[in-house]
């Protein structure tokens, strides 16, 4: 697959494409099962456990201050894609809305259509990571995980939930879809964090 829609990175680019992976020419999409179609009038998002439960509509989002992201995209089957451009609101400004009832240690992230995956607490609540709704200055595909997801750029990709409906606050870890099948509960690139 050399070649056509995957290419070798130049070596100048060793200190933003990490080791195994290769460059995406196009920007693969990845969903397992179906892709739920959900309209920005009907998406809501949940919080819950160690915070008080509360429901956020898509304007309640939209009325969260908005940023610019540049950001690259490393997918654990070793592909990446450098400089993806989104619009969204980072998790910092978004948790300003949430009401923690104890410091959570860990969160796990709920999907539309049942997707699941977990982080730690200090692997979500990073001035990088954001609820993403735009993608290269367009509305985010459904594909994409339209309308909203999560982008958590210094991990694995499939951390990045797509129609993200749900982010539950815990003290102890709880695996998400991948990470109980065999994928690493973590997931740095730059540490090849693939499997546990
Ligand atoms: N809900 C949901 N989110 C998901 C996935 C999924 O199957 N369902 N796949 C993950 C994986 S493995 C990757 S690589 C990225 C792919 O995002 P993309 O389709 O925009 O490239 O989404 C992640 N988020
Ligand atoms: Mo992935």
């Amino acid at each position: 697959m050399e070649g056509k829609f995957f290419s070798k990175p130049d070596p100048s680019l060793n200190n933003r494409v990490p080791p195994g992976q290769r460059l995406a020419q196009g920007f693969p999409v990845l969903t397992y099962g179906e892709t739920p179609l959900i309209a920005p009038e009907d998406w809501q998002l949940q919080v819950w456990g160690l915070a008080t439960p509360k429901t956020f509509s898509w304007s309640d989002l939209m009325n969260l201050p908005q940023s610019e992201f540049t950001a690259d995209f490393h997918c654990v089957t070793r592909w990446s894609k450098l400089d993806v451009q989104w619009r969204g609101v980072k998790v910092t400004d978004f948790l300003t809305q949430v009401e923690l009832t104890t410091q959570p240690q860990h969160v796990l992230l709920h999907c539309y259509g049942g997707y699941t995956t977990n982080l730690t607490w200090s692997d979500f609540a990073r001035e990088d990571n954001f609820l993403a709704h735009q993608l290269f200055a367009q509305p985010l595909p459904q594909a994409r995980g339209g309308p909203v997801r999560l982008v958590v750029p210094h991990l694995y990709a499939w951390k990045s939930a797509k129609w993200l409906k749900g982010i539950q606050f815990l003290t102890e870890e709880k695996l998400g879809f991948w990470e109980v099948n065999g994928y690493h509960y973590r997931g740095d690139p730059w540490q090849q964090e693939r499997y546990s």
